[in-house]
């Protein structure tokens, strides 16, 4: 589909980037708020067994060459130092992005000192273990260089003892710019490596670091640099924990058998006790009298666990998970110990051949999942700013959504501890890519190795998360070769080179290391086709609507398999706007909305696709608001079908959940954390029961789509309401949902159903009862909104002070259809329970309001805005 190449390579003319040096940019506009420092004092961390000492405190930095040093916060980067030293204004904030391109194309230097204890000097090993430098990173410890890294995925774990004296000791690292190292190289190839994104040089496929750092069609362009996971020195003796592992063999009800693998690294042979405790049920799992020879040693505990208590991705069950501890002792004394957590769950990706091809579904614990949810991206520009708050915030909303899967898309980053453990402890199941997007990539040597060992240093890292379900190579490189024009272009060698990373080296990773999880090449892919966009089989990114501007209705003609992308773009809400722009920018097209608009395409599609539905919003906020109001019923419609057409398909993850800086986008959930309609929306159409109305050649069936394992008696009431607010035909139908099934419970001609009344002056709205409670309803329109007569509802809103402080109620009602109604407190930040909802005349909703800060009720009562559609035009 050249449709998207096409785009593409629009984006790319259109950013032309000065390169400025400038010190000082004026007052910084966004404080940076300092993560606490907990630094031990040198050697003051000397437990039983090896010490950590993690060197988090006294760093400064500077461009390289010049002479001042500022203060520094390690794990961070350069932009957020800048920052916190009010050398350079906010850059989210107007069009600072584009003043702040030097700063990629600049040499940084960080340095620190610590003290080393003689306690320290005398233990058999020293080493220093960077968890992430980004990227091209010479350390020096005393001046005495110990490591060159060049890739910000890897962990890098050097012996410093021979650099390294009791006392003080300075450890600096200079940081050399990862666009002037790439230039070189490129400078000696005979064609360009594609890079569609990369709003600069195309320099970023040959460099191992987050490819979204680039720039994006929906991310600005800050090629960071910077220490941006923890430093930190250890000191041990004997022998060393390197990794615990912990592989599920078999579950039945009565019992788990599992291995547990414990790598230990050794200084020379030694006689050796290993110890595995089950944490969780307090019972050792074993222990086992060992001989150490030098070097990579494994020692494995096969064991059992009785009545497990399975994991449960979210709506399914539980999540239970089981801690496991396993230390080292020489000589009776505890040299290491290492701690994980697992939870229990069998997991197939069932693939199965059938009349259309091949099915594509995750199968938990036995029961088949259908995917619920979209995808993740880096929440911030800057990774060291997601705070675990922020991690706990955004998978919380993912779950209060009722979504059951993040797929973490390769342009971004291999996501912290703290986001899986999240997903682990809240059931979101993980597709994970490996971080390679929409570019083709080298394959020499030094680069293959380079990308094996990333992938083991992740793979190992986060092989033991319940959540992750599958290993994905890439995002978009096999159907960019095949279908967006490049392998005209470019010699065969270049696919050569795809088929030695993607088919090689992740897969054969993915193999040894982790052979619980299939291993996908691309995503999308074919599996059973050799055709990566296949319907049949496999996974499908769908975009026919958004980027081929195809109506929202053409969803409902794809018959995929899972689909893993498709997706509609929105403006984020008038609060983030006002954010980053002044009063008199607040236009869609003025230049600083454009700066934050980063599809080229972008406006012309929200407004082409809102003139097809809605007259023109009568001003700026309203299109804000419609546009989300757009972009929530078009993937609802997508995401309907999808649920509709189960077991057929069985995965539905739009494009995109977050955002990483404040911008439109495709995301339901801006970067401030704010709801979009379409997250609201999410949560209502990704419901465990669906009430989901359809009409097809003028007959309309009304499907009740259900993801719960057990049959559920249940109601659905079919009304025909007057856009003047008067109930024309009630119909009730008592029936039983079937288990995991999508199914039509009721069938009719539309014409015969409506009695012959005028089809643009009646919906129709349906509702699913559930012990005589509304689990899930539906409004269902005869033709486009802007045809319809309708006229403005009259909404009542009655607000009710509760026991909580700043938690208030508000229950609703309207003398007629309210569509998409819309609250908001001015000029203050909270989160209302149910947002974005349509009021059928006679029903009431009641939505709870919780403050971010202090607020009465009379404040509550005088800020409150209420809208609903009809109040845009
Ligand atoms: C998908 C993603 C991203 C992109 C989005 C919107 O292909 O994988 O590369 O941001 O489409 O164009």
């Amino acid at each position: 589909m050249d449709y998207k190449a096409y785009n593409r390579k629009q984006n790319l003319g259109r950013i032309h980037l000065k390169i400025k040096l400038h010190w000082w940019l004026g007052p910084m506009l966004l404080l940076l708020s300092v993560p606490a420092v907990n630094g031990q004092p040198a050697g003051g961390a000397s437990g039983p067994g090896k010490t950590v000492m993690s060197i988090d405190t006294g760093w400064q930095f500077r461009e390289a060459g010049k002479t001042d040093w500022h203060r520094a916060t390690v794990p961070g980067c350069v932009h957020t130092d800048l920052l916190a030293n009010k050398l350079i204004e906010d850059p989210f904030y107007r069009d600072n992005e584009k003043k702040q391109q030097w700063i990629g194309k600049t040499n940084w230097e960080y340095r620190t000192t610590f003290k080393v204890t003689p306690q320290i000097m005398n233990r058999e090993h020293v080493e220093l273990v960077f968890e992430g430098l980004d990227t091209y990173a010479e350390v020096y410890l005393n001046d005495q260089l110990l490591l060159n890294a060049d890739n910000m995925f890897r962990t890098w774990r050097v012996a410093a003892k021979q650099a390294l004296k009791a006392g003080d000791n300075t450890l600096r690292i200079l940081f050399r710019s990862p666009i002037n190292e790439i230039l070189p190289v490129m400078a000696k190839l005979k064609y360009q490596l594609p890079a569609v994104n990369d709003q600069g040089e195309k320099t970023s496929p040959f460099t191992r670091k987050a490819p979204y750092h680039y720039g994006w069609d929906w991310g600005p362009r800050f090629v960071t640099s910077g220490i941006w996971r923890p430093v930190a020195l250890q000191a041990w003796d004997d022998a060393r924990i390197n990794d615990l592992q912990v592989v599920i063999n078999k579950i039945s009800g009565a019992a788990a058998q599992l291995t547990a693998i414990v790598e230990i690294e050794a200084s020379g042979s030694k006689a050796a006790t290993v110890v595995l405790e089950n944490v969780t049920t307090k019972v050792d799992a074993g222990r086992k009298e060992i001989k150490l020879n030098k070097g990579t040693n494994r020692v494995s505990f096969d064991f059992t666990i009785s009545r497990p208590s399975l994991w449960w991705p979210n709506g399914l069950g539980a999540q239970p998970l089981y801690t496991f501890r396993a230390r080292t002792l020489v000589n009776n004394k505890i040299t290491d110990r290492k701690t994980t957590r697992t939870g229990l769950r069998t997991l197939e990706l069932r693939r199965q051949r059938d009349n259309a091809g091949e099915s594509f579904m995750f199968v938990i614990n036995g029961v088949p999942v259908f995917a619920k949810g979209g995808n993740w991206i880096p929440s911030d520009s800057f990774p060291t700013r997601i705070t675990p708050e922020k991690y706990r915030y955004m998978l919380q909303s993912v779950r209060d959504s009722n979504m059951n899967m993040l797929r973490v898309w390769g342009g971004g980053i291999y996501e912290a501890d703290e986001f899986y453990e999240l997903a682990d402890e809240l059931g979101i199941l993980v597709w994970q890519d490996f971080m390679f997007a929409c570019s083709m990539y080298p394959a020499n040597q030094e680069f293959l190795d380079n990308v094996r060992a990333e992938a083991i240093d992740n793979v190992k890292r986060l092989r033991n998360h319940p959540s992750i379900v599958i290993w994905a190579g890439n995002n978009e490189v096999e159907t960019a070769w095949r279908n967006w024009g490049w392998r005209q272009n470019l010699p065969a060698s270049v696919w050569d080179d795809y088929v030695k990373i993607f088919h090689g080296v992740l897969q054969e990773v993915c193999d040894a290391y982790d052979p619980s999880r299939p291993y996908w090449p691309s995503s999308p892919h074919g599996g059973l086709e050799d055709d990566p966009d296949s319907k049949r089989s496999g996974d499908v990114h769908y975009w026919e609507v958004w980027h081929a501007e195809k109506p929202f209705s053409e969803y409902e003609k794809q018959r995929t398999r899972f689909m893993s992308e498709y997706g509609f773009q929105s403006f984020p809400n008038i609060e983030t706007v006002k954010y980053y722009t002044l009063p008199n920018e607040r236009d869609i097209e003025s230049p600083i909305m454009l700066a934050h608009q980063r599809h080229p395409r972008g406006n012309q599609l929200i407004r082409e696709y809102m003139l097809r539905e809605y007259p023109k919003p009568k001003d700026f906020e309203s299109f804000l608001y419609m546009s989300q109001v757009l972009q929530a019923e078009g993937i609802a419609r997508g995401t309907e079908h999808l649920r509709r057409i189960m077991p057929h398909n069985m995965g539905a993850l739009y494009w995109q959940i977050n955002d990483c800086w404040p911008v439109a986008s495709w995301s339901s959930i801006d970067y401030f954390g704010r709801w979009k309609a379409l997250q609201y929306y999410a949560k209502r159409f990704f419901n465990d029961l669906l009430i989901s109305p359809t009409v097809h050649d003028d007959n309309l069936q009304i499907f009740v789509v259900s993801d719960r394992v057990k049959a559920v008696p249940a109601k659905i009431k079919i009304t025909v309401i007057s856009f003047d607010g008067s109930t024309l035909k009630t119909l009730e139908r008592a029936l039983t949902i079937a288990p995991l099934t999508s199914r039509s419970y009721f069938d009719s001609n539309v014409s015969e159903f409506l009695e012959g009344q005028d089809q643009k002056r009646v919906f129709l709205y349906v509702e699913l009862l559930v012990n005589g409670k509304v689990v899930s309803s539906h409004d269902y329109f005869f033709a486009p909104f802007k045809e319809l007569k309708n006229s403005k509802p009259t909404i009542t809103p009655e607000i009710i002070a509760t026991k909580e402080r700043g938690k208030f109620r508000v229950r609703l009602s309207a003398d007629k259809f309210a569509k998409a109604v819309y609250l908001a407190v001015r000029d203050h930040d909270g989160f209302f329970s149910d947002n974005y909802f349509n009021l059928a005349p006679g029903r009431e909703m009641v939505v709870d309001f919780r403050s971010r800060a202090p607020l009465s009720l009379e404040e509550f009562r005088k800020r409150l805005q209420i809208r609903s559609v009809f109040d845009a035009f």
